[in-house]
């Protein structure tokens, strides 16, 4: 099975948990991808009636729209029945990194309002703790100053060995803009960051950091789909 495959039996697996009627989250990435998809699908077999989509992305809102999915946000709907999306780590006690796609902060806004958030990984996405897979945990920064804002961040956390590094685009080289015309600074880090919740405060009492990647305690269902099968877990 490819990790692509493994990405969309998570995210059929998460689909079941949509009835008629409910708001949803809808994720950005290319494992929320499949289930944008498959709830186009259902609404146009009509297995699934008045579903609302807040989507997290202009990306994911692009794809809902041409999917026909009936769309509107957390202003006109501040609770959310249930949002489904992807992650990039998921440590033992489903807290998450996500951001790699750079639609951290709209992400963290509208899971934040979810009753339930269910986040669907394959098997490679699992770690032992956050930071684990020596990839890169996001922050949303303002443009202005990033390198003092980088600088501070990467100092936070040198006992960590950390390295920030400002995201840029692949074809041009230029500062990647988020949907929020803010920055990504990503940090590195080659050691276990400690206490989340003490990295998370600290991260975000700078002045200039918008949000950050860490999902801590958010996540109320976990669906991993690996080799041997598909795996659920509840908080
Ligand atoms: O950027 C994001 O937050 C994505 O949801 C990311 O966490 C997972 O993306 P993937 O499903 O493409 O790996």
């Amino acid at each position: 099975l490819t990790q692509d495959m493994l990405k969309r039996i998570a995210a059929y697996k998460a689909v079941e948990f949509v009835q008629s009627g409910m708001v949803l989250g809808l994720g950005t990435g290319s494992t929320a991808k499949y289930a944008v998809q498959r709830i186009g699908e259902l609404l146009q077999q009509g297995k699934l009636k008045d579903i609302i989509g807040i989507p997290t992305s202009k990306k994911t809102q692009e794809q809902a729209l041409s999917l026909g999915i009936p769309l509107s946000d957390i202003d006109e709907h501040p609770v959310v029945d249930l949002a489904i999306d992807g992650a990039d780590e998921v440590d033992p006690y489903l807290n998450l990194v996500k951001g790699r796609g750079g639609s951290l902060l709209r992400e963290k806004m509208i899971e934040g309002a979810c009753k339930k958030f269910v986040v669907i990984v394959d098997e490679s996405k699992l770690v032992p703790y956050l930071g684990g897979s020596r990839l890169a945990m996001p922050v949303e920064i303002v443009p202005f100053c990033w390198k003092f804002t980088a600088q501070r961040l990467q100092r936070l956390f040198e006992d960590s060995g950390c390295v920030a590094k400002l995201r840029t685009c692949d074809d041009n080289g230029e500062p990647f803009v988020t949907d929020n015309a803010n920055y990504i600074v990503e940090l590195y880090f080659k050691k276990d960051i400690g206490d989340l919740n003490s990295a998370s405060d600290s991260i975000l009492r700078l002045a200039g950091v918008v949000e950050h990647g860490m999902f801590l305690n958010m996540a109320t269902t976990v669906i991993v789909a690996g080799e041997l099968g598909i795996t659920v877990k509840n908080k």
